[in-house]
Parts: C-alpha cells; structure tokens; sequence
C-alpha cells in the first residue's frame, strides 16, 4: 500500500510528537520548546512565543497530540502564503 501525502504528513507529525514526548504521552512547555528548536528551526520568534502561549490553554502546562496538531496546523496556516509562494517558485524552476 503506497501513502498518500496527507498520509505521509500524519505520520511523520505523530514520529516527530513521539520522538519528543515524555513518559506521560504528552509535551512538556521543555520538550516542546526543544521540538520547536530542533524541527522548525525557522520557526519566527514571535509565533514561538504565541504558540507557547498556548501551552497553557488547558492549563496543564502541556501539549498532548491533539493540541500538538493543533499548534502544527495553526503554524501551516499562519505560513500559508509563504509556503505558497515557496511552491510556486519550485514549480517554476523545476520546468
Ligand atoms: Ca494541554
């Protein structure tokens, strides 16, 4: 069976959550941060700050997988014209 992107993208956000993850299956505020700096490397300042913020909307100091895939795509979106751009320039270039 061959993975379609959206697949390949699934498990590849649940490999980098796992790989990252303490022993009680969630990310600490440390764990993330240490996430954030080794997988988004150009992950702008501001949006860390932002996205540490949300840490704590349940107020348990921590992401599970849920609110981890919610940080991702809330960061996918935000970068969405970038990531377009990128693309589109790929495409040109490749042609
Ligand atoms: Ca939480």
């Amino acid at each position: 069976m061959q993975c379609t992107p959206i697949q390949m993208a699934i498990g590849a956000m649940m490999h980098t959550f796992t790989k990252y993850k303490g022993s009680d299956e969630k990310l600490s505020k440390t764990e993330f941060l240490k996430l954030l700096e080794k997988e988004l490397p150009d992950f702008p300042q501001v949006s860390k700050k932002i996205t540490i913020y949300t840490v704590y909307i349940d107020e348990d100091c921590s992401l599970d997988f849920c609110e981890f895939g919610a940080v991702i795509c809330s960061f996918a979106y935000a970068s969405y014209e970038l990531l377009r751009q990128i693309s589109k320039q790929q495409k040109a270039s490749s042609e």
